[in-house]
């Protein structure tokens, strides 16, 4: 890992940018701030703090484009849920690498360096766990490690089959564990943790995991410090069953029974009402927002708007990943608030006009607090030196010409649909030059042959 100096013209500091910015890397990390000087080596004239994805099931992505056929009756989250669960069924460990390493790739020439892995494929399909009862994890673990990209492993306890703790289906066996083996499989992770791998918690819904798991999940000792994510109210049919069988909404029971507070990422948080609203912001939970998917499976719009106002962090993911972009997933953030709203603009606010600049700061340090990582940022932060984690946008593009530092940004986010993702740097590693990946060819061949392999069996 060499240690270097790197020159922006403008660099993102804090929540927006600064001019001639000299980037000094040591040990992977951004060293204290160096002189702007020839010394350096000049990257570019935009560069930001690479973008962490706090949502991903990796598997998903080799099924893209698989659930868009009309079936025999309506189709709905629950009908592609079936159709992800037959998909699921056939990926093992080397399927898994295998496509988890070139979607990972995939993130890092769209500018995402960090992904948090919300990962319940973990058994053999009849349930039985495999002779290494992590290798489905370390799948995983090794994917990011080819791509360079960092990685929040969120090994997900997932026990039961719906709120009234119906044993798990046929499908889902593979997803289940105790709360003992599962303890023990984060701890087997746990040990693993490194700058670029860190590892968290995931309760995969409160469908999934009954009350006194969670409880005995939350209080355990190694848990204790480190991030929470949960898919929570993400379908109206899951608040009904929530208020029928607890007698509370999701979001509502939630803050009820478990110390809700910045540790927490809630993934989806859809249908909220105004108190629930407010409750999540107050806690300095992230919501976890993932539009792309969410528009793709029909879930609903997440009340941006009074989130917003009330103080709410958020970040984004790209979850299933029928896309896999920063660019879509903040495009569409926005973009789902002005068809309701009929208003332009709607994540701005006085204090910070641009609307791409204010979605980018909440995706990083919103992101950044899910991942539990030291990420989103190239300067330090109470002296805590953040990873080398940055992007440069190619200011060759025409997209750009006679664009201004102040619509840098708006521009990437906004215009067109050329990626102007140029260079990608994690870890203080340099991953992505020119848009292409150093080890995009070998990933993406041996992507192919799985992928390939899988459509045959059909
Ligand atoms: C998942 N995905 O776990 O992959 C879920 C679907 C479920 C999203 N919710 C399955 N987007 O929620 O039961
Ligand atoms: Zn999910």
């Amino acid at each position: 890992m060499a240690s270097s100096i790197l020159l922006a013209d403008h660099a993102w500091l804090g929540r927006g940018f600064a001019d001639e910015v000299a980037l000094a890397i040591e040990g992977g990390v951004f060293a204290a701030a160096a002189a702007f000087s020839d010394r350096g080596e000049r990257i570019g004239r935009y560069v930001v703090p690479g973008v962490p994805n706090l949502h991903s099931h990796a598997f998903q992505r080799a099924m893209a484009g698989l659930a868009e056929r009309r079936g025999q009756s309506e189709d709905s989250f629950w009908t592609w849920r079936e159709v992800m669960y037959a998909f699921a069924g056939r990926i093992g460990p080397d399927e898994l690498r295998a496509i988890a390493a070139q979607l990972y790739v995939e993130m890092l020439k769209a500018g995402y360096t960090h992904v948090c892995e919300f990962h319940y494929l973990h058994h053999r399909t009849d349930g039985k766990p495999y002779a290494d009862p992590a290798a489905m994890s370390l799948a995983l673990v090794d994917a990011a490690r080819e791509a360079g990209i960092g990685l929040t492993l969120l090994p997900t306890l997932y026990m039961t089959g719906g709120f009234d703790g119906r044993a798990l289906g046929e499908r889902q066996r593979r997803f289940g564990h105790e709360v003992d083996a599962y303890l023990r499989l984060l701890e087997t992770l746990r040990a693993l943790e490194s700058p670029m791998l860190r590892v968290g918690v995931a309760l995969h819904s409160l469908r999934a995991v009954p009350e006194e798991a969670m409880r005995v999940v939350l209080e355990n000792k190694t848990v204790r410090d480190g991030v929470v994510h949960i898919h929570i109210a993400e379908q109206i049919g899951e608040v009904q069953d929530c208020l029928a069988i607890r007698k509370a909404r999701p979001v509502e029971w939630l803050f009820d029974h478990a110390d809700v507070d910045a540790r927490w990422c809630l993934v989806h948080a859809t249908h909220l009402t105004e108190e629930e609203t407010r409750r999540i912001a107050e806690s300095r939970a992230v919501a976890g927002l993932c539009p792309t998917t969410e528009a793709n499976l029909g879930d609903g719009l997440f009340p941006l708007k009074p989130y917003l106002d009330a103080g709410g962090v958020i970040g984004i993911g790209s979850d299933s990943h029928i896309s896999v972009s920063p660019v879509e997933e903040l495009r569409w953030l926005e973009y789902g608030q002005r068809l309701v709203t009929r208003h332009r603009n709607v994540s701005a606010s006085a204090t910070m006009p641009s609307t791409g600049e204010t979605l980018l700061a909440h995706a990083l340090a919103g992101g950044a607090q899910a991942s539990g990582a030291n990420i989103g940022r190239l300067d330090a932060k109470h002296g805590v030196a953040p990873r080398a984690d940055l992007v440069v946008l190619d200011d060759a593009s025409p997209l750009l010409a006679g664009r201004d530092v102040a619509h840098a940004i708006d521009t990437w986010l906004f215009a067109g649909n050329a990626n102007l993702v140029r260079d990608v740097m994690a870890g203080g590693e340099w991953l992505v030059r020119d848009g292409r990946h150093r080890d995009e060819a070998r990933i993406a061949s041996r992507y192919r042959a799985v992928v390939e392999a899988l459509a045959i069996a059909d």
